[in-house]
């Protein structure tokens, strides 16, 4: 008699036969896949290939630990895991490699991502949360290495929230007490990578459930392990993360990847530790092999010896698992042969179905265009040419959508100087065409559902008669105040975050009031503070990570770049991460402390909000807006407001600030003056002075980078003003030209211009250091008013004469 490991009951022999033989199924089923895989690729009808093949039978192990409720984040590795919870079948891993745009056909990214990135769906089609506790989650992958780990943390991180929070709101959708486990994979040549080391030092700090996985194969790509890994050995260099009687830390465990009964007992031991303890483990699963290398792009032969490949053959762990299961009778040698030959026929079956459905639609619109390109040309002077590009499109045996679009607008080019019927039809068929399957490569960027950011209502702070005038910083902290009481599931972390209420105070006391885990303090890791923020916003709560300055934020760019923004993108709609992420920024003193990149920002963060308030009563707005809302977005505090004097609104908690919309701050009639954050209060001097000369100037506070201006508001005061410059203190061709770029060529703005437009900014290098550093680098009052004078001097020379 066997027992089960999951229930230590005794389970008989056939049963356990069972088990075991369905387990090689899949082992056998995804290996078929990854051959097949890379034939589709050869052939040229999947474009890259990258599989887990000789990475099966710990998967099989793992996912039998895996429950309900639990996580994944992992790598391209790991499709036997994928399909041995039930998540990825043959049709839909081929389906992956095509690029099939129909979420139904690859439910990992309805064709955005390469094959190998894989995701569950959290949201229902309507975008609203499911019951995360009765599934089983994988975050959506992506490809930069190591990249899954910070989130990782924050997937486990969350579990603890639950556990030890009380009085959180609707949390029985997302955990049962705390108990899931957020599993980690990565390659061992990933371990590399600082996001390895920061998350397994955060993790070990914070007890939490994280069970991380190194599918060792002693390769990253071509590069050994001698030079990724001191001692060439992930688990050896670690140890002094193990736990013992007096320290917390790690559980690390290490098993040979081809051993299929080791492999159950140890994926067993760490899911109970993690589970019931709430420690980390890692485990380290040596001997794994690439029986067809690393990827579709390049052959191992290059750059392994003889003797490695020949050991990489004898250990191959499906190999490895059917002599085992030879040798305790679990099946016959001829039993596992037949096996193995209907999962062939199975696994080129599913692929061709994959590859028919892939082909389906784009048949059927290829018949629409032809039929048109067929009447175009007989009513065309230009018969022959068109008929030309009907028969290419037509004996295409495989059109792809570029070949039926691209025909068509090319056919058009041949009639351009005539007028027929066929021609509007075949000009409405593309239009149409167009704006049906472009929106299949670019929808759910941003959220598409109801309760999207820009549509929440605004509400205007309200103030007593008496409203005190007081520092920014109080409006700030008395708003988050009333945030963390109305929302029981905001929690908010970061350097000095917790015990000192962050660096200005923003936050004081608001630890002793709501607890060291809803306000807490962390290391001085910017990358891992982001991911604890997605995998919490992923499961359901609504973290806000601070970043201690905009300066300091490039250390977490990478994970908000290639993760956040792009993760309701790449599950094409059907995952989401709604976290603030708080910062300060903009003009103080030195390198590293005024720094202003936004247009570095606005251009790698499509996916995500940028919002520059330009004092604290606009910034509380914005966080009041957000958490009405589903969105993930950044708010960039104004270094320099915190002491600067703002009445207190009586409606803390309440009033919004709308995103994507820009206000009028002065009126004026003769330039428009568009500018953001601390800059402002700049260029509200300069105009004071400038009306002294009689020059009447309108600024305008864009408020928020992205979206800028959904109504397309800025274009009314060029109109009016028909001159224009921005201001801000970003790098010459930085967030001013993009602003810019909207008003004149997306708004329109040129038609109504009388002067050239044009940015004032900062000089291309970082600030200097000091009052006079700022004076010389950033774009000062006197800077804006000569700037201005010298539009209007040369627009009026007779009325504003040279001034320099
Ligand atoms: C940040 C980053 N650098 C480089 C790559 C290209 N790349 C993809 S996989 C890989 C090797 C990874 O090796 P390992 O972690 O051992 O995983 P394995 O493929 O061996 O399972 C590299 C260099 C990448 N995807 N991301
Ligand atoms: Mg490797």
């Amino acid at each position: 008699m066997q027992t089960d490991p999951k229930t230590n009951d005794a389970i008989s022999f056939e049963d356990f036969k069972e088990t075991v033989l369905s387990d090689y199924k899949i082992a056998v089923t995804s290996r078929e896949c990854s051959l097949l895989g890379r034939r589709e690729v050869l052939t040229g009808k999947a474009k890259f290939g990258i599989f887990g093949d000789g990475k099966e039978v710990p998967q099989l192990a793992w996912a039998k630990a895996f429950k309900k409720g639990d996580w994944r984040s992992g790598y391209y590795r790991d499709q036997t895991f994928m399909m041995a919870i039930g998540k990825l079948t043959v049709e839909q891993f081929f389906a992956g490699l095509y690029a099939h745009t129909d979420t139904e056909a690859d439910p990992m990214s309805g064709g955005r991502q390469m094959g190998g990135h894989f995701a569950t769906h959290t949201l229902n089609p309507d975008g609203s949360w499911k019951n995360l506790t009765q599934e089983k989650n994988s975050s959506a992958d992506i490809s930069p290495t190591a990249g899954q780990m910070p989130r990782l943390l924050g997937l486990a991180q969350a579990s603890k929230i639950y556990r030890q929070v009380r009085g959180i709101d609707n949390k029985t959708q997302f955990s049962i007490n705390g108990n899931e486990v957020a599993w980690g994979t990565i390659g061992n040549a990933s371990t590399s990578e600082g996001l390895f080391w920061e998350t397994i030092n955060a993790a070990g700090v914070l007890q939490v459930p994280m069970v991380v996985s190194v599918w060792d194969d002693e390769y990253g790509i071509s590069v050994h392990a001698k030079y990724q890994t001191t001692k060439e050995n992930i688990s050896e260099v670690l140890k002094g993360f193990q736990r013992n009687e007096e320290e917390k830390g790690y559980e690390i465990l290490r098993v040979k990847g081809w051993d299929y009964a080791e492999l159950v007992e140890v994926y067993e031991r760490a899911s109970s530790i993690a589970r019931e303890e709430h420690v980390p483990v890692l485990i380290h699963v040596q001997e794994l092999t690439q029986p067809q290398g690393h990827s579709t792009s390049g052959s191992h032969e290059r750059y392994k010896s003889e003797e490695r490949l020949a050991w990489e053959s004898n250990h191959d762990c499906n190999k490895k698992m059917r002599e085992w299961m030879l040798a305790n009778d679990i099946a016959t040698d001829e039993e596992l042969t037949q096996i193995e030959k209907d999962i062939k026929k199975q696994v080129r079956d599913g692929k061709k179905a994959a590859w028919e459905a892939f082909l389906a639609p784009q048949r059927q619109e290829r018949e629409e265009a032809v039929l048109l390109l067929d009447n175009l040309a007989e009513s065309s002077a230009n018969k022959n040419f068109i008929n030309k590009i009907k028969t290419e499109l037509a004996s295409e045996k495989e059109p792809l959508r570029r070949d039926i679009l691209s025909a068509a607008r090319k056919a058009l080019r041949y009639v351009v100087n005539e007028t027929s019927s066929e021609k509007k039809q075949l000009q409405d068929w593309i239009q149409n065409y167009y704006e049906t399957v472009q929106p299949k490569y670019s929808a759910h960027l941003y959220s598409e559902e109801k309760e999207n950011c820009t549509t929440v209502a605004p509400v205007a702070p309200t103030y007593a008669e008496d409203a005190e005038e007081v520092d920014g910083r109080l409006v700030i902290r008395d708003n988050f105040d009333a945030i963390f009481s109305k929302h029981s599931n905001v929690l908010i972390f970061g350097e000095d975050t917790g015990e000192i209420g962050d660096v200005n105070q923003g936050l004081e006391g608001m630890q002793e009031k709501y607890g060291k885990l809803r306000v807490a303090d962390s290391g001085i890791r910017e990358a891992t503070i982001l991911g604890q923020g997605i995998g919490m916003a992923m499961r359901g709560l609504r973290p806000i990570a601070e970043i201690q300055y905009l300066d300091y934020i490039l250390y977490c760019l990478q994970i908000m770049s290639d993760d956040l923004v792009t993760l309701r993108y790449r599950t094409n709609g059907r995952q989401k991460a709604p976290l603030i992420v708080r910062t300060r920024g903009h003009r103080l003193e030195g390198i590293w402390h005024s720094g202003s990149p936004m247009g570095a920002l606005v251009h790698l963060l499509r996916g995500m909000y940028v919002l520059v308030p330009r004092n604290m009563t606009k910034a509380a707005g914005f966080y009041n807006t957000l958490l009405e809302s589903d969105e993930p977005a950044l708010v960039v505090e104004c270094l320099n407001g915190y002491r600067l004097k703002e009445k207190m609104p009586n409606n803390l908690g309440e009033f919004k600030t709308p995103i994507g919309v820009v206000e009028t701050i002065r009126e004026g009639e003769d330039i428009t003056l568009v500018s953001y954050g601390s800059t402002l209060r700049v260029v509200q001097e300069a105009a004071a002075e400038l009306q002294q000369a009689g020059i009447s100037a309108e600024i305008i506070d864009v408020q928020s980078l992205l979206p800028l201006d959904l109504d397309q508001q800025m274009v009314k005061s060029v109109a009016k003003t028909n001159r224009l410059l921005v201001i801000d203190e970003d790098v010459p061709g930085g967030a001013a030209a993009y602003i810019l770029n909207n008003i004149v060529e997306d708004q329109g703005g040129y038609r109504y211009l009388d002067s050239k437009p044009q940015t004032l900014t900062a000089k291309p290098h970082r600030p200097a250091y000091g009052t006079d550093g700022d004076y010389f680098s950033k774009p000062s009052a006197d800077d804006v008013y000569e700037k201005v004078y010298s539009i209007m001097h040369e627009a009026d020379p007779q009325r504003f004469p040279k001034l320099i």
